[in-house]
């Protein structure tokens, strides 16, 4: 068929093997990469030599799969065979998760990692359901995107599959997606005709390829989720503990091959906030290092939603681990202390499985000890990673390594410091790195009450130097704000190298001290009034006996002001003060904790109105968001004040939210959001319900949010409000009273009408720059709501394409 004027080019189809190596199904579980690798590899060779102009890996319903096949490309090529551009799709369901939970973000974080060239999706949904996963390729990935959908969602008719969507609607339905979200590659997958891409060819025909982001967003991913390395506020938490060489307990269970205890372990630290887990299982007692730690990141990688750091010394180690792991990991680590072996020994894999890689500045004369030897240690490795292997800087992590300070040694007394220079110097030197410390490290030796304020000076001055990453245990980490002034001068003259006697002085006086101790001191909130110690708590993390505390609130006061007046200020101060960077992501979690538990306790003292509904109201916390205790305080009040509220959760996309509205004839939307990226959802949302010509109002509110991004909300162009209105409401008694106003016709009709002209005049003022996305200082009302959530991890962040 082809000619000159029209070439033809021919895709070799790579379709799923039927196993899914990532999951413990006991018949599609078992395979191991080697072997998945090898099946593909025939299929390959025979793909290329029949003169295949792109190989299409497609309806992939495991990542580790898509790697598996990856792989057998590459060793294709290896062994001669022609070079042949890879395109990689996933396939999503309505909820839009791959079979095995994987996200479009997760999904995107390992295809941009990986050496493939196209990256999309195909099968399982027609292309309404992909619209919101086809918007984030779009948007974020720097590869051409394919979009290839059934004709329709299939309909089971007489057990047979029907496919509903015509050519014209689909030609339509995926024209938008080349116009709007720069979509280049479009196709028919189940159920599509002849007629089907020809209507593709006359809606689309040829176009120029649409420009792509230059830079991937740096993230890694467990096998469900993506988590940007750059966290904001810094740093990205890495929980240490699932290490035999780091903790005895874990060594235990490793020894008993008691995989469960060391799940436990990790699930522990994820819920104490680690963003990420590095994971050792290095013993001496034992020689089967690789298989160990395969078979814990298996487990880990279906049991923990926090992508995994693999800790090992051993290239054959992090090999065996890489091919376990569907998601995007860090290899942990390289360095040149035997010059270029290591590197050369681990870099091949890492690229190939599309990881990110810490280097830590050691090399032949030893481990770099001066903020000097560090930045020229990294150049080194810096030279050969990324200039002639190619990494990209966002995925090499340095580590310019900690030393314990107890020893005394002249040689270690200004190691932290050192460290801390370190970490300006290499950040400065190589833009684009991210920088890594095991924290704890700093203290080994010293007594346990001594490291916790040792190991969060030190850390506190790390970030401050730029830190991106830090191995901690995340629920021992005092928050520097809270370390008593004497006890921070002791330990910043032993960090900070100030004074000679700074070691012996903080020995000294932790001399005794026992972490049980610590409890027994004087009560902090033993002369506070009942307020003050309900605010106390939520602050300082004491949730044991807030119940009580409640109790005694609401006996003297109305509950809706004790929310408002004491537990929302708490709350806000918290948030605040994470902002600022004085508290790190553990804390703002405890804090959350305790606040749920005082929250939980009020709702028994507000009064619930049974029976009949005022209305109503679809509540969710936008896909990115994570934490969502600010909108659970919204629902709180709406269905305590008579209205029904279908509560979707945190993470939940754009899709969901308007499917709910239609299912539930929901009266309103509401929805939360608290980083400035993810709270982009909400004009895509208001958007898609325009689109689709649906006429529920929208209330918006949460940590980013502010009026005048409402305003700008509420347009879906540049002239055109959204009929049904986007209100703001600064916090869950503004979304109440709004909510009183829908439900009443003519209080309905004004507030539109006056939300409109209040938009319409704000918008025509000049300073339009007032309506873009808010940023911190445009944030001025921000609600004390949605500051209870912190903002982690952000799913993709505010980038310029
Ligand atoms: N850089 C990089 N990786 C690292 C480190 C680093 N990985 C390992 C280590 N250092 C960070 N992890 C730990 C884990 C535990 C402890 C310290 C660092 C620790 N454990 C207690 C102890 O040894 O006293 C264990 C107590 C117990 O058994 O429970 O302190 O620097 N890239």
């Amino acid at each position: 068929y082809t000619t000159a004027s029209h070439p033809r080019y021919v895709a070799g189809s790579i379709g799923p093997t039927g196993l899914l190596p990532a999951s413990e199904d006991p018949l599609l579980g078992n395979a191991r990469f080697a072997e998945v690798v090898d099946l593909f590899v025939d299929q390959v060779r025979g793909l290329v030599d029949g003169g295949a102009d792109v190989l299409l890996i497609e309806t992939t319903q495991d990542l580790l799969e898509l790697k598996a096949a990856v792989h057998a490309i590459m060793r294709a090529r290896a062994d001669g065979g022609r070079v042949v551009p890879i395109q990689a799709q996933v396939t999503l369901d309505t909820s839009g998760r791959m079979l095995l939970g994987t996200d479009i973000a997760a999904a995107l974080a390992v295809l941009e990692a990986l050496p493939v060239d196209i990256v999309g999706l195909n099968c399982s949904t027609g292309p309404e359901q992909m619209r919101e996963p086809a918007r984030y390729l779009g948007t974020w990935s720097t590869k051409p995107v394919s979009i290839i959908p059934n004709a329709g969602l299939p309909l089971n008719v007489n057990g047979q599959a029907v496919y509903p969507l015509e050519p014209d609607a689909m030609a339509h339905a995926l024209r938008e997606m080349v116009d709007d979200f720069g979509v280049g590659i479009v196709g028919g997958c189940c159920g599509t005709t002849p007629e089907h891409l020809a209507a593709l060819v006359r809606a689309i025909g040829r176009r120029p390829a649409p420009a792509r982001p230059a830079t991937p967003l740096p993230m890694v991913a467990s096998m469900v989720r993506g988590v940007d390395l750059r966290q904001d506020p810094a740093p990205l938490i890495v929980g240490e503990r699932v290490n035999t060489l780091g903790s005895r307990k874990v060594k235990r269970f490793a020894l008993a091959d008691d995989f469960d205890g060391m799940v436990e372990v990790a699930r522990g630290q994820v819920d104490d906030g680690a963003h990420a887990l590095d994971v050792c299982v290095a013993m001496t007692e034992r020689t089967d290092e690789a298989e160990t730690l395969r078979k814990l990141v298996k487990k880990l990688a279906l049991n923990v939603e926090a992508p995994l750091v693999l800790d090992s010394t051993e290239p054959d180690v992090l090999r065996a681990a890489l091919e376990q792991y569907p998601g995007r990991a860090i290899v942990n680590s390289v360095n040149m202390e035997n010059g270029r072996a290591r590197i050369e020994a681990v870099l091949p894999t890492a690229l190939a499985h599309g990881a990110a890689v810490v280097a830590m500045t050691i090399d032949q004369e030893g481990m770099a000890k001066t903020a000097e030897r560090k930045v020229a240690v990294a150049k080194a490795i810096h030279d050969i990673v990324v200039g002639e292997y190619g990494l990209a800087p966002e995925a090499l992590i340095f580590d310019p390594l900690t030393f314990p300070l107890s020893t005394g040694e002249e040689e270690f007394v200004r190691s932290a410091v050192e460290t801390i220079d370190g970490i300006r110097a290499i950040e400065a030197a190589l833009p684009g790195v991210m920088t890594i410390l095991g924290i704890s490290n700093v203290s080994f030796g010293l007594n346990p009450v001594a490291r916790k304020i040792v190991n969060a000076v030190f850390l506190y001055h790390a970030v401050q130097a730029g830190l991106d990453l830090a191995i901690v245990h995340p629920s021992h980490v005092v928050p520097f704000a809270e370390i008593p002034a004497d006890e921070r001068e002791l330990a910043e003259d032993l960090v900070l190298a100030r004074r000679p006697d700074a070691l012996p002085r903080l020995i000294e006086h932790f001399e005794g001290r026992e972490e049980s101790a610590e409890q027994g001191g004087p009560d902090p909130m033993a002369d506070l009034d009942v307020e003050a110690r309900l605010h106390y708590r939520i602050v300082h993390r004491k949730k044991e006996g807030i119940e009580a505390d409640i109790d005694e609130a609401v006996a003297a006061r109305d509950p809706v002001e004790v929310l408002n007046e004491v537990l929302l200020p708490a709350m806000k101060e918290v948030g605040d003060k994470f902002g600022a960077g004085e508290l790190i992501l553990p804390f703002v979690l405890q804090s959350a904790e305790a606040m749920k538990r005082a929250v939980a306790r009020l709702e028994t003292y507000l009064e619930k109105q049974e029976g009949v509904t005022k209305g109503r109201v679809v509540l969710a916390t936008v896909f990115g968001d994570v934490h969502d205790i600010g909108k659970n305080l919204v629902n709180t009040i709406l269905s305590n004040n008579g209205y029904t509220v279908y509560d979707l959760g945190k993470q939940v996309p754009v899709n969901r939210i308007i499917e709910k509205a239609v299912e539930v004839e929901a009266t309103a939307i509401g929805l939360s959001a608290l980083l400035v990226s993810t709270s982009k959802q909400m004009p895509l949302c208001v958007k898609e319900l325009h689109r689709a010509g649906l006429d529920f109002p929208v209330i918006i509110g949460g940590a980013a949010i502010n009026r005048s991004y409402a305003q700008r909300t509420l347009f879906v162009d540049e002239e055109t409000p959204y009929e049904p209105g986007v209100f703001y409401a600064k916090d869950a008694f503004e979304g109440l009273s709004l909510m009183d106003r829908i439900i009443d016709g003519g209080a309905r009709e004004r507030l539109v009408r006056d939300t409109v002209e209040l938009a319409r005049n704000a918008l025509a003022r000049p300073g339009r720059e007032a309506f873009s996305v808010p940023d911190e200082a445009a944030a001025t009302e921000r609600s004390a709501t949605p500051l209870v959530e912190p903002p982690t991890p952000p799913f993709w962040g505010v980038r310029e394409m």
